[in-house]
């Protein structure tokens, strides 16, 4: 891996290596919980790969095999509907990291060792795919530390795991090991903590010898129907996308620019 250069991270590091970017919560001391900073900067890194032409997955992990995150950072939450920056500033910017991860239109993959749990549960859940070490655990806590997560927290919980599922885990707050998560299609495959970045390594390699724009348009409609109308924008944002690639589209603007009625008799309704 080779560190990105021209960032100034303190929460995490961001590498790239042959076509995968690597984002790593790095704050072990607190079993990589999130602050409002931390999150800040996982998706400027998600932005700067999402730019970035070279790059084509994106890995998401936790510095260390004992925590992939633990959730939003309990000793900074504040009393004002938030999680307080430096400068006092109350946040719940996890939503909003979510949301993103599913808006990039490259694969995200989770690679997860040790504790995924409470909001960092939700964060490997909203990627495309998990990679578990047969360390990770699983599980919510909200319910149990006076939070919760009723929007993809809940709902995509629920069409991954199934409602009852996911009922239990929020109900309950237990903590799942990763077989039981693997059982309840949380996480796509489970391998020793020490082959855990060969094997996701590799699955990213796979991916990237397939066709970058099939990946990102079946990305964006696995998502459409739980994301609603913005779901169906992302979707429909590829349609656009490819439409300006062809002659008929690029005919439209020739015609604005050249002063002159658009010709479309070229191209005839498809069958
Ligand atoms: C993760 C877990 C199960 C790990 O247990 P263990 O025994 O391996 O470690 P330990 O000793 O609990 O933790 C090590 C250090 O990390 C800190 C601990 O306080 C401890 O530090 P010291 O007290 O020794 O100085 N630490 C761990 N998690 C932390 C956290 N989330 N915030 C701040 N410090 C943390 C165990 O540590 C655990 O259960 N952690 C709490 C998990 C949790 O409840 N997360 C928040 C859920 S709410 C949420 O994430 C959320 C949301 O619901 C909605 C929107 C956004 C976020």
């Amino acid at each position: 891996w080779q560190t990105v250069p021209g960032q100034d991270f303190t929460d995490i590091l961001f590498d790239k290596a042959d076509g995968i970017a690597k984002i790593t919560i790095n704050r072990p001391h607190v079993r990589n919980a999130f602050r409002p900073e931390t999150l800040e900067e996982i998706m400027t890194a998600l932005h700067l790969a999402r730019l970035d032409q070279e790059v084509g997955v994106i890995i998401l992990c936790g510095a260390g095999p004992d925590a992939f995150c633990a959730g939003g950072d309990q000793k900074i939450r504040g009393d004002d509907g938030g999680y307080k920056d430096q400068a006092g500033v109350h946040h719940l910017n996890a939503l909003d990291l979510q949301r993103m991860i599913r808006t990039l239109p490259k694969p995200v993959v989770a690679m997860v060792a040790g504790y995924a749990i409470g909001g960092g549960n939700v964060l490997q859940l909203v990627c495309d795919l998990t990679i578990a070490a047969d360390n990770a655990r699983f599980g919510q806590t909200g319910p149990r530390v006076g939070s919760f997560d009723a929007g993809l927290g809940a709902g995509l919980m629920a069409r991954t795991v199934g409602l009852k599922k996911a009922k239990e885990i929020w109900f309950l707050c237990r903590q799942y090991d990763a077989q039981q998560a693997l059982e309840m299609g949380m996480v796509n495959t489970v391998v020793p903590l020490d082959r855990l970045e060969e094997e996701t390594v590799s699955w990213c390699r796979e991916m990237l010898r397939l066709s970058p724009t099939a990946l990102r348009v079946l990305k964006a409609g696995f998502n459409a129907d739980t994301d609603g109308l913005s779901g169906v924008q992302e979707l429909a944002g590829n349609a656009t996308a490819l439409f300006y690639m062809t002659d008929e589209g690029q005919e439209g603007r020739n015609a604005f620019n050249e002063k002159r009625a658009p010709d479309f008799s070229r191209f005839p309704p498809r069958p």
